[in-house]
């Protein structure tokens, strides 16, 4: 373990998320070590926790873990300790396995348990019991995504003076798929004790105050429907007094896109891009898609449309490569296991079809690609192919584009990516419609380049104006004074 000093002060300012930004690796010698991990959310948030003496609770990746709280550049990081079991029913169990696919229009069918429901609750309860301990007096407590969605009213439960800010960073699914859950109304009525719940897109955030009015009779006030920002208020009934008013908004993330646009026009990124774009055959046609290997991110969907276009005539395999750098994610998970065997599967099809000795079409990584090899990538590919089926945001396309620094790069664009309503100009497609996906990867790649470039200019201007550090900001400035 490293020697940090443990810490003992209140938090004006506190970030809880189920991971922390910081994850405690253990080496083969059984050694620890706490390893940064520095995400969009820590970066944007990482100057606002130092300025206002914030803390950020969350697990710290390794069941049975149990480290004090200590400081890390100005944040205290309080670590919440998992049991294995708790890992298996809150994590994998009530989070991954039930929750996920139910919030991503039920892509895989999510399984309803009973004990892992118990689990998801205890955890819960121990997430906004640190909360409780660990907030000052009208402090700010920010609460992250799905697998706490308990924590805002447990939390106000227990400390009534805090500011409670709640944003969920999946999708939040229509109602007539929501009431599937059988714990549904314990779940929203968690989230009721937000003063302020953010989603990515205004379409989720009228799907959540739809559900509101219809199963809990709440009334709600709607704002428009374009909204970006504050979309309405939901009227919260209480024991004693007048009602509360939880504010409900659209709040689109990003990245820390300046940041991307200068390490991608660094030398050293050129010529790394350059150099990996050789290993993989200096193709005519470099195409790339990078996701976590999960169901709803579309893997499949593209690498059926190459293999068509590929038999079609329409793509040459001597002239074209596909790079897929699928990170290994939630590898426990039954459904994820298929997933990767149905990937390699068709890869190796694509391969043995149309590859040559040394030469494959598909150049696929079931591993996490070093930050360098993103950008490399990001800046030298000629076509960025994000397909999911549903996403939440969606950061991989935003990056591509902050990284696209010679602004001669195509994006292939979901409509069901929550990016795709700022992305306008990018090559949308519909998912579900294989012609429209093959037909979009030809036009990104068959353009005049004016054309391209064109639509990538807009793409460049939409995303270097609207960073993380604005989307944290819009945030919190909704968050209501009590
Ligand atoms: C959830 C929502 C929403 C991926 N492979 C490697 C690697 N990555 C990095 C990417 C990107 C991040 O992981 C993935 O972010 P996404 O937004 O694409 O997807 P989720 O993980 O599903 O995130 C999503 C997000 O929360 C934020 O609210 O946008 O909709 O599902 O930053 O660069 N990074 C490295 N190597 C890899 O191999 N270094």
């Amino acid at each position: 373990m490293t020697g940090q000093e443990p810490l003992n002060k209140k938090a004006k300012f506190l970030v809880v998320a189920n991971r922390l930004p910081t994850d405690l690796v253990t080496h083969e010698d059984g050694t620890q070590e706490w390893k940064r991990s520095p995400g969009g959310l820590v970066t944007a948030l990482e100057p606002i926790l130092r300025s206002h003496h914030g803390a950020w609770i969350g697990w710290p990746g390794v069941a049975d873990a149990e480290p004090e709280p200590f400081d890390q550049d100005g944040v205290t990081i309080i670590p919440v300790k998992l049991s294995a079991e708790e890992v298996e029913n809150y994590y994998e169990g009530f989070s991954n396995d039930t929750l996920w696919p139910l919030y991503h229009n039920g892509i895989v069918e999510p399984q309803y348990r009973e004990d892992w429901w118990e689990t998801y609750k205890e955890v819960n309860q121990r997430f906004a019991e640190v909360a409780a301990e660990t907030a000052a007096e009208n402090g700010v407590v920010w609460v992250n995504d799905y697998q706490l969605q308990l924590v805002p009213a447990l939390l106000r439960e227990m400390r009534p003076d805090v500011r409670i800010g709640f944003f969920l960073h999946i999708p939040f699914p229509p109602l007539e798929l929501f009431e599937q859950l059988p714990w549904r109304d314990e779940i929203i009525d968690g989230l009721l004790g937000s003063d302020l719940i953010g989603f990515h897109v205004p379409g989720n955030a009228i799907n959540f105050q739809r559900l509101t009015n219809v199963r809990r009779k709440h009334r709600v006030t709607r704002g428009k429907m374009s909204c970006v920002g504050h979309c309405g208020h939901i009227e919260v009934p209480q024991k004693e007094g007048s009602p509360r008013f939880v504010k409900v908004g659209a709040f689109p993330i990003s990245i820390d896109s300046g940041a991307f646009d200068e390490q991608a026009k660094t030398d050293e990124i050129k010529k790394h891009g350059v150099e990996l774009r050789k290993r993989v055959g200096d193709p005519a046609t470099l195409a790339l898609g990078v996701d976590r290997m999960d169901y709803t991110k579309g893997i499949e969907v593209r690498l059926e449309a190459i293999y068509q276009l590929l038999q079609e005539g329409r793509l040459d395999p001597e002239k074209f490569v596909f790079v897929q750098l699928a990170t290994p994610s939630r590898e426990r998970v039954d459904a994820y296991k298929e997933l990767r065997k149905r990937v390699e599967e068709k890869v190796a099809r694509i391969n043995g079809e149309y590859a040559s000795v040394g030469r494959p079409v598909i150049s696929y990584l079931h591993q996490s690609a070093p930050f360098e090899d993103l950008l490399g990538f990001y800046r030298n590919a000629d076509v960025m192919l994000v397909t999911p089926l549903k996403d939440g945001m969606n950061l991989v396309c935003k990056e591509f584009v902050a990284a696209s620094t010679d602004g001669n790069g195509s994006l292939v664009l979901s409509e069901f990516a929550g990016a795709a309503r700022e992305l306008r100009t990018a090559y949308q497609c519909n998912p579900y419609d294989i012609e429209g996906v093959k037909d979009a990867i030809m036009h990104a790649i068959e353009d005049p380049e004016e054309e391209r470039r064109r639509r990538m200019r807009a793409l460049r201007r939409q995303v270097l104006t609207h960073d993380v550090n604005r989307w944290a900001k819009s945030f919190l400035d909704a968050l209501p004074e009590h």
